[in-house]
């Protein structure tokens, strides 16, 4: 099979990563994840918004995955996550995020577990093309109490009816109140560190709330 690097940010025509050293004064590093189904935009969400090459483990998918990859409604995609994709963000002076995408076939699902250790919260991407396909992620992040927030990466779907609104994806994938849910554009850098910041943003009340309920009479 022919394995290869690959660069999703010339794959959309932008900038060439700046390979930005790591700052001195970072201290705290943070590890997120990023999960979803097959072509939710995970590995591309990590290349728009790595700000060093990022590390891709994609696979060209084959004949021999007909049946199995279900490419059918992706008609660009002929290469898919095998392992994990790693990028790097520096938030500000003292925080960094490494940023772990996970393999979105089911057939690796095994290796989330591995993943998702010693990582603090989570990023859902949905392709609302196919909600059902995150179904499994939301579950997963819900019993293991994983903190987690949920990106709605849109599509543009020609000849497809309406799409659904931020309310109706809630309804669609039970989600609570208390899960921040956004939409992005996966391959904008702007737009998927927003999507990362909301993730800060939410991890830091989570810890608030634990924090005064333990000291709360
Ligand atoms: N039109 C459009 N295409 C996108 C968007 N995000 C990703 N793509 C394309 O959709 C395809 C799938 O993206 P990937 O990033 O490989 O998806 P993935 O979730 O990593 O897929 P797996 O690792 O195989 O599960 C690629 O061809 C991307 O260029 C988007 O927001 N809009
Ligand atoms: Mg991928």
């Amino acid at each position: 099979m022919d394995s290869r690097i690959s660069d999703p940010q010339a794959r959309h025509g932008e900038a060439a990563f700046p390979g930005l050293p790591l700052r001195d004064t970072a201290r705290d590093a943070l590890k997120i994840v990023l999960v979803g189904g097959f072509g939710a935009g995970k590995t591309t969400m990590v290349g728009s918004v790595s700000e060093i090459r990022p590390l891709s483990t994609e696979e060209l998918m084959t004949r021999a995955g007909v049946g199995i990859d279900d490419a059918g409604r992706l008609p660009d995609k002929n290469s898919t996550t095998v392992a994990f994709d790693f990028g790097r963000i520096t938030l500000n002076a003292y925080q960094v995020l490494y940023l772990f995408g996970a393999p979105g076939q089911q057939r690796f699902w095994f290796l989330w577990d591995r993943l998702f250790s010693g990582t603090l919260g989570a990023v859902v991407l949905v392709d609302t093309r196919r909600l059902e396909d995150s179904w499994f992620a939301v579950d997963r992040l819900e019993h293991g109490g994983m903190p987690f927030i949920v990106a709605v990466n849109r599509f543009e779907a020609p000849g497809a009816g309406p799409e659904p609104d931020l309310a109706q994806i809630r309804e669609a994938l039970c989600l609570s109140e208390r899960v921040p849910l956004i939409d992005c554009d996966a391959r904008r850098r702007e737009s998927s560190k927003t999507v990362l910041i909301t993730l800060v943003k939410y991890l830091a009340h989570c810890k608030k709330s634990a924090a005064a309920r333990e000291t709360a009479p």
